[in-house]
C-alpha cells in the first residue's frame, strides 16, 4: 500500500466517506459494467467480405488515412487484443455481420450463418469476452437508391429481410454458445436526400419488413433484438425512415429493446433526458456511446457534458442493470487503438463520476425545496478527487494508469503497426 496511486486513493476514499459514499463498493459496481466494444473502429468499418462496396450511399463516412490499419483478420484480432488490454474490466465485443470469417468464401449477406462466426466464438472464449451482434444493412450493392428494408422494390426488401433473419439466427447461436445473451442491433440507412412525398409508404414498408424479419421468436437468454433510430445521414438529410418516433413506437408495440445513439439527435437535444421516459415504456435500452459534432455522429467519445449527463440519468433512474453500453465511433485520422483507449476509458470514467454523486443528499434538499443547496452540492462534487479513484481502479485491474497508455500505444505502433503496408 505505498504507490502514489494507492495513497491518493486512501485520501479520496476518506473524502467520499465523509458523505457516506463507499468508494470500494462503487468501484465494484463499475467493475461489473461491461461495455460492448464495437469492432468497427479497428478498420474504418471495412469488414471481411472483400466484395464490399464503399460506405458511400449508406449515410456513413469515415475520414482519414492513418497508417497501420489491420488488413486481415489476424491483424484485426491482434489490434482488438491490444485495445482490450488498455481498458480496465471485462468487456464485450460488438461484431458487425460484415466481419464474419469468410476465409472459406463469402456466400452473400442473405446466406451467412453461424459457421461464419465459429472462429470468433472460439477467439472470444479463450479471452472470456462475450459477443454482441449487428446486422449490416449498408455498404452493399443491394442498398437500392439508399433503401433496404423500406425499399419500394419487393426483391430488395426480401433480400434484406433474409439478411436480418440470418443475423438473428447467428445472434441466438452466439448467445447459446457463449452462455450469455447476445444483443442484436438493427440499424438501416434508409432515407432520402430531398423532399419525399411517400414517407408514410416507406415507413409502412419498414414496419412490414421488420414484422417479417422479427417473426421468429428466440429464447430470451440467447438473444434480444434492438432497433436504432437516426435523425439524418449524409445523403439522407431530408428523410430517414427509421426515425426516433418510428422506433420508439415500434419498440413499445413489440416489447423490444431500443437503441439510443447519442449522436443521432439534434445537437441541442438531450438524450440523457430520454432515459427516464423511455424506461416507463421500454424494459431495456442499448446506448451507442459516441460524440456528435455538427453533422457527424461518430467522433471518439470525449468526457463531456453529453456523456456525463447520460451516465448520470442512467444511475438516477436506477436502471444500470437494464442498460447496455455500446460504443460507436470511427476515426481514421488517429491511431485506431488509441481511439479505443480514449473512448472506452472515457465512458467508464463518466459512469464512475455519476456513481459518485451525492444523490441521496441532493434528493433530500430537493424534497425540502432547497434548490440552491441541491445545485451547489452537485457542482462541488464535480471536482472531488474522483480521478484518484479512476487511477486506482486502473492500477488494480492491471491496465495503464493515467496517460501512460500513450507510450504503450506508441510502442505497438513502432513494433507492429508501422511494419504493415
Ligand atoms: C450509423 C449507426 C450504426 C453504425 C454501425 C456501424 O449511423 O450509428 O450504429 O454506426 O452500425
Ligand atoms: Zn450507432
Amino acid at each position: 500500500m505505498n504507490s502514489k496511486e494507492e495513497k491518493a486513493y486512501q485520501a479520496a476514499k476518506e473524502v467520499y466517506s465523509g458523505y457516506g459514499i463507499n468508494t470500494d463498493k462503487i468501484l465494484q459496481t463499475l467493475d461489473q459494467v461491461s461495455l460492448s466494444i464495437h469492432c468497427w473502429q479497428a478498420d474504418d468499418v471495412a469488414g471481411f467480405e472483400n466484395v464490399q462496396e464503399g460506405l458511400e450511399g449508406s449515410g456513413l463516412q469515415v475520414t482519414g488515412n492513418y497508417p497501420g490499419k489491420a488488413g486481415n483478420m489476424e491483424e484485426f484480432r491482434m489490434d482488438l487484443d491490444k485495445a482490450f488490454s488498455l481498458i480496465p474490466g471485462n468487456h464485450r465485443l460488438s461484431l458487425h455481420a460484415s466481419y464474419g470469417d469468410f476465409s472459406a468464401g463469402f456466400p452473400g449477406r442473405d446466406k451467412i450463418g453461424p459457421k461464419h462466426f465459429q472462429s470468433w466464438i472460439e477467439w472470444a472464449k479463450t479471452r472470456n469476452i462475450k459477443i454482441d451482434f449487428n446486422s449490416t444493412f449498408f455498404a452493399h450493392p443491394n442498398v437500392k437508391d439508399g433503401y433496404t428494408l423500406a425499399s419500394k422494390d419487393k426483391t430488395i426488401r426480401q433480400y434484406w429481410i433474409e439478411h436480418g433473419k440470418k443475423c438473428r439466427e447467428i445472434s441466438a447461436f452466439i448467445g447459446k454458445e457463449q452462455g450469455s445473451r447476445c444483443v442484436h442491433n438493427i440499424w438501416i440507412p434508409d432515407g432520402s436526400k430531398d423532399i419525399t412525398p411517400s414517407r408514410y409508404e416507406h415507413r409502412s414498408l419498414l414496419k412490414d419488413s421488420l414484422d417479417k424479419m422479427l417473426a421468429k421468436k428466440y429464447p430470451a437468454d440467447q438473444m434480444i433484438d434492438s432497433v436504432e433510430s437516426k435523425l439524418f445521414g449524409i445523403g439522407s438529410e431530408a428523410f430517414v425512415v427509421g426515425s426516433h418516433e418510428f422506433y420508439f413506437g415500434y419498440a413499445v408495440q413489440n416489447n423490444m429493446m431500443l437503441t439510443l445513439d447519442i449522436g443521432h439527435f439534434h445537437p441541442t437535444e438531450s438524450v440523457a433526458d430520454k432515459v427516464s421516459s423511455a424506461f416507463l415504456f421500454i424494459n431495456e435500452l442499448l446506448f451507442h456511446v459516441t460524440r456528435g459534432i455538427r453533422w457527424d455522429s461518430d467522433h471518439i467519445v470525449a468526457f463531456n457534458d453529453q456523456l456525463t449527463e447520460l451516465m448520470q440519468e442512467i444511475v438516477w433512474t436506477g436502471k444500470l442493470d437494464k442498460v447496455s453500453l455500446g460504443l460507436d465511433f470511427f476515426d481514421a485520422t488517429v491511431n485506431r487503438i488509441g481511439a479505443y483507449a480514449i473512448g472506452a476509458r472515457n465512458a467508464q470514467k463518466a459512469l464512475l463520476l455519476a456513481l459518485l454523486m451525492p444523490t441521496k443528499e441532493m434528493v433530500k434538499y430537493e424534497n425540502q425545496g432547497r434548490y440552491f443547496e441541491r445545485l451547489a452540492l452537485f457542482e462541488e462534487f464535480k471536482t472531488k478527487p474522483f480521478g484518484a479513484l479512476w487511477d486506482y481502479y486502473c492500477l488494480s485491474k492491471n491496465v495503464p494508469v493515467g496517460e501512460s497508455y500513450i507510450s504503450e500505444i506508441q510502442k505497438y505502433e513502432e513494433e507492429v503497426l508501422s511494419k504493415r503496408n
